[in-house]
């Protein structure tokens, strides 16, 4: 591997391949139609899906970009089937309270056509569920400091882009789950002080037979604004 340093600090020599435009454009056409191939899956199966996979997608979203190289993320994977139950138990605590008494009318009339409710039968069925924490610091060893991470949210919120494309792309399903408030997977997972619970991905095979809402994704004029 061709190294050297810059400005003081070793730099490798990137490798990429690269391709004739006639070749870029058949590649992005053909990944955008699978990417928007994936759909968001509330019925997942409990058929077992093998650590190495998780280890793989979690490679895979711990690759994403993040402020100044920070990696500011634990992905924490859990398949125990009395640690999904606790898991499930306290969300749907909250998700109760939340679609009961803490949602507003217009927000549950915006979830109705996509059919979600306080029950989170996924959060046990899945063979796999991926809490993904953010690092809001690094406490340094030797003086005990805190150390604030860059650009957390868009780090962390990136390396979940990267995990569900991951997760599409192996041919398993998944969901956003946001269960509200969330400080609960701290305390069930034994988290440390410096890391917030951000998103709660079940991951599994679809069930056999999966209906999914009709909706419309907005065509390219109504989401682009070109300046050519
Ligand atoms: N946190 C709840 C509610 C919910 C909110 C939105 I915005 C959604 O797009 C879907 C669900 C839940 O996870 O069910």
């Amino acid at each position: 591997m061709e190294k050297k340093l810059i400005n003081g600090h070793p730099h490798i020599k990137y490798e990429q391949e690269v391709f004739p435009l006639d070749e870029v454009e058949k590649r992005a056409e053909e990944h955008y139609e699978w990417l928007n191939k994936r759909r968001t899956v509330r019925n997942i199966s409990d058929k077992p899906v093998s650590r190495s996979v998780i280890n793989n997608l979690i490679k895979a979203a711990s690759s994403a970009p993040s402020g100044a190289h920070k990696q500011p993320w634990t992905f924490c994977a859990v398949s125990s089937p009395s640690m999904k139950s606790k898991i499930r138990k306290a969300a749907e605590k909250e998700e109760y309270e939340s679609y009961k008494n803490r949602m507003s009318e217009r927000w549950l009339k915006d979830l109705e056509p996509i059919g979600t409710d306080w029950n989170k039968p996924f959060l046990e069925n899945a063979p796999w569920l991926i809490i993904v924490f953010k690092k809001v610091y690094e406490s340094k060893v030797e003086t005990g400091e805190k150390a604030n991470n860059y650009y957390v949210n868009e780090s962390v919120g990136i390396a979940c882009g990267f995990l569900i494309s991951a997760i599409h792309n192996a041919g398993l399903v998944t969901l956003t789950h946001t269960p509200s408030p969330m400080n609960f997977l701290t305390k069930i997972l034994e988290r440390p002080e410096n890391e917030r619970p951000f998103l709660l991905l079940p991951i599994g095979y679809p069930e056999d037979e999966v209906y999914v809402p009709d909706l419309e994704r907005k065509p390219l004029e109504e989401v682009a604004v070109f300046y050519e």
